[in-house]
């Protein structure tokens, strides 16, 4: 009798499950059981498992432990953290779209990492800075990154090891070129921004954690957590998290911050304390919300 272990799945892929266990990845196939119940199985699920008995042979998933948490494009669960990667340069970087990203992100209550990629390509009276202070005083973790001077390499690397991060952000930031530089083995296809075209370039479509530095990581292709968001107003107010300490002040509790009386968000705004830009882009999701709600109760 082979010794049961637990592992991770770290792929499904054609009708196996690979479980990952001290590095070595297994396939594997359902106990009949678990087909009959009604199960899910995602990537990044923790399994107790019977390792195949030889060397080439398929061992056998027993149970599924409990779920933390999960994404759902890509499909991968008990992530640790998100690392949103967003170039500063080619291309460039965009406080539209990266508030956006953000609050779907916040949305699923895992832990954020912004990567400011491409330092290399701005000089220091760019607005990097401004940008780290930014996104820094809100309370998110922020790290210029660069594979060319190696700008931020051994912070980020740190903050990989051990966790499973999922790398996300917008073709062409340089997600698979930033993870291969700390882990060479994973050898990722990259590619140069204007040799993609908008669709079918992508060679990862299924989602898999790849084992490095301890823990794992996931490289998305061009994965845009926003296409699937969808929020209410009180989660749009939360998402904008420099937003809370004032919004007990408000006059009314459940001021948004637009046109009422004795908003404190908008006294904090109009003091400097809260960004102009941050302010513009929740005003422009918050109408977009309120658009789709009443297009679908039309
Ligand atoms: N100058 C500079 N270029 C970089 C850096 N990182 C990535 N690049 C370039 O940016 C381009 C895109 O990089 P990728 O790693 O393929 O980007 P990606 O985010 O994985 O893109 P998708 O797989 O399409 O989602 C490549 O030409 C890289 O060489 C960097 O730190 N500095
Ligand atoms: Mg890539
Ligand atoms: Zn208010």
């Amino acid at each position: 009798m082979t010794e049961r272990k637990t592992g991770v799945v770290i792929k499904n892929y054609n009708g196996y499950y690979y479980v990952d266990s001290a590095g070595e990845a297994a396939p594997c196939k359902l106990r009949g059981r678990l087909k009959k119940e009604r199960f899910s199985l995602l990537t990044g699920d923790r399994v107790v498992f019977t390792p195949p008995e030889r060397p080439g042979g398929e061992g056998c998933i027993e149970n599924i432990l409990d779920r933390r948490n999960r994404l759902y494009k890509p499909a991968i669960a008990n992530i640790d953290q998100i690392a949103m990667v967003f170039s500063l340069k080619n291309p460039d970087f965009n406080q539209n779209i990266a508030d956006r990203f953000l609050v779907a992100a916040e949305q699923l209550a895992i832990p954020i990492i912004i990567c400011l990629s491409k330092a290399d390509l701005l000089t220091e009276s760019d607005s990097t800075g401004r940008l780290v202070c930014l996104y820094g005083k809100i309370g998110y973790k922020v790290i210029k990154t660069s594979v060319v001077d190696n700008t931020g390499r051994q912070e980020l690397q740190e903050l990989l090891t051990g966790k499973t991060t999922v790398f996300s952000g917008l073709s062409g930031v340089g997600k698979s070129t930033l993870l291969n530089s700390f882990y060479p083995e994973l050898a990722l296809p990259t590619g140069a921004v204007s040799a993609r075209n908008n669709k079918g370039r992508h060679t990862t479509r299924f989602s898999q954690l790849l084992p490095a530095g301890g823990g794992y990581v996931a490289d998305t292709p061009g994965f845009s957590l926003a296409e699937t968001a969808e929020f209410t107003e009180d989660a749009l107010k939360r998402a904008f998290r420099e937003f809370t300490v004032y919004q007990d002040n408000c006059r009314f509790a459940q001021c948004v911050h637009l046109n009422e009386p004795d908003c404190a968000v908008k006294a904090a705004l109009a003091d400097g304390l809260i960004n102009q830009a941050r302010y513009d882009n929740y005003c422009a999701l918050l109408l977009e919300i309120r658009t789709n709600a009443k297009r679908r109760f039309k």
